[in-house]
């Protein structure tokens, strides 16, 4: 086989075993390689119903046929296990220099099952695999646990690591890398604390195989080179991400105040202007030309990468106008491990409960000192912060009087920077995303913005449905970065190019957009499989926030969604996608997909 490196790695923790078995080529055809093999493997191996942090689930790591090939932004991996924040399937993308290692190491996935007894790290070097003791890294951030095991592996070892979240089991917990990139906002960090696993270090000295490696070099350097002359790429070097902010608050979608609102008073002091204004340095992810991470000084004199979703998560969504010290609460996030985006919910739905009465913690909008030592307190899970360490949904449901209206989730995960009072086709994305409320799936928020389109338009879902197969299917089956394409306008038709180079095989759109149906069919089967008779339209509909109160100022002034026109939107969704009314794949679908054993087990547990 050219272009997957041919093997997957599986190591039990509990019996500190390992072995390789043989990519199987049909694995490969059928789901391509990242998001698609760990749908497959979590598929076939998790028993409905095991505890997301007991030694049963398994933590997938899965690159794909483009992963760290010389072609533009491919250092991306997908980290993915049952999540113990949804109970559902849970993934994320990571750039990382690991990604590339894996790679060199003859790897297409490393599978890890069991619990080490003790604090743990592997090793994974070319064919061996090895579990060493974390004892000395336990306890230590990130970035202290990166440096210290680069200086015993070397400077370009590939390292994932957790920090306490991920160690004290916080269910938004993430894998961090390279002090500023995290993955899998579904608690894969805390999954690897279950496991006592500290960190995962991979080294490779091999290459890939690939079918064309002339052509692939060749096509390579065309495409960096057509990245670089994009019209959009000075602007996006300066800014990246953060130029999302001012439009976001232009267009009235910034979350402000746990999204009661979506234009922020202090927008300007924390936006791509003003972080341009106290920028450091710039760095990304492996083999990309367009780096996005801006570097900034944070308020304590740390180093802090920006993201846009971090800011304004961390920032307008608490009230907190003041870059510098949203910078360090971004830092702290990466360097304990945890999701900025859940976090920032945790924070804004506490300050919430404590303006409304319902906690006896004062925690004002805007107080820094406040939010920092309740970020401390979560991940330690301390007081009320242990509550928010389950998720807004478990910290309203133990809360209770009414704290449900204003807990911002979908399926258990918080909902990431995009306000919807006036946007149902975003609403729709985060509703129908695989892993609960995210945008990566389905950023249809910008086409709908300027498409003129009004309300509940059918043409609204058939995007969200492109956008996912795009995003959702094609992007993290290849298992490349999607910002090139969505960010400066790189041509999509490259990627079939390179596929055909790399692998040999011939590629069009339909044949890829089969394989993200299928991927997206198979989550949704998990998710069935998991949940029984509580599955249904509930588990697809955004929070009550955005039906039932209108923001009161800015452009979506008085905007809210419509419950009977959001039901119907959904419906038409399911019926385009061959699901049935509950949102589950009909088995002719799964049939026509080629997973008529995956009808037969959902007929069996009684979902179908
Ligand atoms: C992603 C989510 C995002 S999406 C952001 S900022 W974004 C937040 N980043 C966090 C962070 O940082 N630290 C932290 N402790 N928590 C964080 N939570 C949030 O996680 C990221 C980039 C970005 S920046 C985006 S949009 C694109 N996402 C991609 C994707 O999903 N798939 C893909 N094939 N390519 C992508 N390219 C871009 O990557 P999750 P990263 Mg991330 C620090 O992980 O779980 O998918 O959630 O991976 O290496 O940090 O790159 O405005
Ligand atoms: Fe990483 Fe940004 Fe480059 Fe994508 S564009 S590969 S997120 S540095």
């Amino acid at each position: 086989m050219r272009g997957w490196s041919g093997a997957i790695l599986r190591v039990d923790l509990s019996r500190g075993r390992s072995t390789r078995a043989r990519l199987d080529g049909e694995l490969a055809l059928k789901f391509l390689g990242g998001r698609g093999f760990a749908a497959k493997i979590l598929w076939d191996d998790l028993a409905p119903g095991i505890d997301p942090l007991s030694p049963a689930n398994e933590l997938v790591i899965a690159a794909g046929p483009l992963t760290g090939l010389p072609i533009p932004s491919s250092g991306k991996l997908v980290v993915a296990a049952k999540s113990p924040l949804t109970s559902g399937y849970g993934d994320g993308s990571i750039g990382t220099m690991a990604s590339v290692q894996m790679r060199r190491a003859g790897l297409d996935a490393i599978v890890i099952s069991g619990k080490a007894e003790g604090p743990s790290y592997l090793l994974v070097e070319d064919g061996g695999a090895e579990v060493r003791s974390a004892e000395g890294l336990w306890g230590l951030g990130t970035f202290e646990t990166e440096r210290r095991l680069r200086e015993e592996h070397g400077r370009d070892a590939g390292i994932l690591s957790i920090g306490l979240a991920g160690e004290n089991l916080v269910a938004y917990a993430t894998i961090a890398s390279q002090e500023g990139r995290s993955g899998g906002r579904p608690g894969m960090g805390a999954v690897m604390g279950s496991k006592n696993l500290k960190a995962v270090v991979i080294r490779g000295s091999g290459e890939v195989p690939l079918a064309d490696p002339e052509g692939l070099r060749e096509l390579g350097g065309e495409a960096y080179r057509e990245v670089l002359g994009k019209p959009n790429y000075g602007f996006w070097k300066r800014q990246g991400t953060m130029a999302t902010l001012a439009w976001s608050q232009a267009n009235g979608v910034l979350p402000t105040m746990n999204f009661r609102e979506g234009c922020f008073d202090g927008a300007d002091g924390i936006n791509g202007d003003a972080m341009e204004a106290i920028k450091v340095s710039q760095r990304g992810c492996p083999h990309c030309n367009m780096t996005c991470g801006n570097v900034v000084e944070d308020s304590e004199g740390m180093a802090s990468e920006l993201d846009y979703e971090n800011v304004a998560m961390l920032g307008s969504n608490i009230g907190l106008g003041d870059l510098r010290k949203v910078a360090a609460l971004n830092r702290l996030a990466d360097e304990w491990g945890v999701d900025t985006i859940s976090l920032g919910n945790a924070i804004g739905f506490a300050m919430e409960c404590s303006e409304r009465g319902l906690i006896s913690e004062r925690i004002e909008w805007g107080d820094f000192e406040a939010a920092r030592a309740l970020a401390e307190d979560v991940v330690r899970k301390r007081g009320l912060g242990g509550l928010l360490a389950r998720g807004v949904k478990g910290a309203a449901e133990a809360i209770g009087r009414g704290s449900e209206g204003w807990a911002m989730h979908v399926k258990g995960l918080e909902i990431s920077a995009y306000d919807c009072h006036a946007m149902p086709g975003m609403a729709l994305a985060y509703g129908t995303s695989p892993i609960g409320a995210h945008h990566k799936d389905a950023w249809v928020i910008s086409w709908e913005a300027a498409s003129g389109l009004k309300g509940y338009d059918e043409r609204k879902i058939d995007k969200v449905i492109e956008l996912q197969r795009l995003r959702g299917g094609l992007f993290e089956c290849l298992t490349t970065c999607r910002l090139p394409w969505v960010e400066v306008g790189f041509d999509l038709a490259w990627y079939p190019r390179f596929l055909k180079a790399a692998t040999g095989i011939e590629m069009g759109f339909d044949a890829l957009y089969g394989i993200a149906d299928r991927v997206y069919a198979l989550i949704r089967a998990f998710w069935a499989r998991e949940y029984g008779d509580r599955w249904g339209p509930h588990m697809d509909t955004p929070p009550a926030r955005w039906f039932d109160e209108a923001p009161s100022k800015g452009p979506t002034k008085g905007a809210r969604l419509d419950r009977a026109e959001y039901a119907a939107m959904l419906r038409r969704y399911y019926s385009k996608r061959g699901w049935d009314e509950r949102g589950i794949p009909r088995a002719e679908t799964l049939g026509a997909l080629g997973m008529g054993d995956v009808a037969m087990a959902l007929r069996k547990a009684g979902a179908i």
